[in-house]
């Protein structure tokens, strides 16, 4: 990967934390563990992998992308945000009565979501259906689905992993944020789920290991999930719950809990510390007005 472009994403997630953790403050709900163990995946994903036009979300060419694990909007809506699919300032309207910002993912109210989700288990299976349709219609569009490490103990996600192989499923590719933990504790203390290569494996799937905070490895492992041929491909995504906030990392605690003043105030420090070192990193202005505005939130929590 060019190191612009390397440099360029890692901007974008990093703004992208900061856009989460505003929404969760500013509803004071929503999931935000699993939505920074997933940014650099959705970010990868949208700004370097997927076909997707935002002035078109209902391309019928486009790539598909189905978050499985449906709790991560805030996760997902400020990627979409970012990609142009609505106005950033729309974020702010996350989990509020009157607005159209739902707390899990909904298609017919957000631009640039294509499945509703939020029952675990079921999106994969929309995601096996989407990408049924297109070798059926001849299309070469690509379908990614997202799950949680917690959510692959659903059983339904096992039938749709049979079905997809059966089907030779090669334009759908799986990723499973391997964060370790669920909503209540550990995957390996509440429902142990490892080995996951070898239990795909056996279910006929291409395997890829890959670290889901690299941005040049996540690139690399889409490219060779392309390339496989006669298969569907997962990648088992080691991430970091809550990266990117010292004090939410690897603590189960934070999976759909906001933040309170004080720790929004702490949290939002690291973030815009994070963003101004990847700004002047990628040799953009850093300055603390520029990086301030990059939020959705003044620095007391108001829009
Ligand atoms: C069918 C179903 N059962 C339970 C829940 C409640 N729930 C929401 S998130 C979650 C844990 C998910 O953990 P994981 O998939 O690992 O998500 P992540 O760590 O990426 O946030 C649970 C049990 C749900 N949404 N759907
Ligand atoms: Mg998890």
């Amino acid at each position: 990967m060019e190191h612009a472009k390397l440099r360029s994403l890692a901007v974008t997630a990093a703004r992208g934390r900061l856009l989460a953790m505003d929404m969760v403050y500013s509803a004071a709900s929503g999931h935000i563990g699993g939505s920074l163990s997933a940014m650099d995946i959705l970010t990868t994903l949208y700004f370097d992998v997927m076909r997707v036009d935002p002035a078109r979300p209902r391309d019928p060419e486009r790539d598909r992308f189905v978050l499985s694990k449906g709790h991560c909007t805030p996760g997902l809506y400020s990627v979409l945000a970012m990609r142009g699919f609505f106005p950033v300032e729309d974020l702010a309207m996350f989990r509020s009565i009157s607005g159209h910002m739902s707390g899990h993912a909904e298609m017919n109210l957000v631009a640039g979501v294509d499945m509703s989700t939020g029952s675990l288990g079921q999106g994969v299976s929309a995601a096996v259906g989407m990408a049924l349709a297109g070798k059926a219609d001849g299309k070469d569009y690509r379908v990614y689905t997202l799950l949680g490490d917690g959510e692959i103990e659903e059983g339904q996600v096992w039938e749709a992993a049979m079905a997809a192989a059966k089907y030779k499923l090669d334009n759908l590719c799986a990723i499973v944020d391997v964060n370790g933990l669920q909503i209540d504790g550990a995957t390996a203390d509440v429902m142990p789920s490892e080995p996951l290569d070898k239990k795909f494996g056996a279910f006929n799937w291409n395997v890829i290991h890959v670290d889901g905070h690299d941005f040049q490895a996540l690139e690399e492992a889409f490219a060779a999930a392309a390339a496989c041929k006669g298969r569907p491909t997962v990648l088992l995504a080691k991430t970091v719950k809550g990266k990117g906030v010292s004090f939410m990392e690897g603590d189960y605690g934070w999976h759909g809990k906001a933040p309170n003043a004080e720790q929004y105030a702490a949290a939002r420090a690291e973030l815009l510390a994070g963003l101004a070192q990847r700004l002047e990193q990628a040799g953009l202005d850093a300055s603390e007005q520029t990086v301030s505005a990059m939020s959705l939130l003044d620095g007391k929590g108001e829009v």
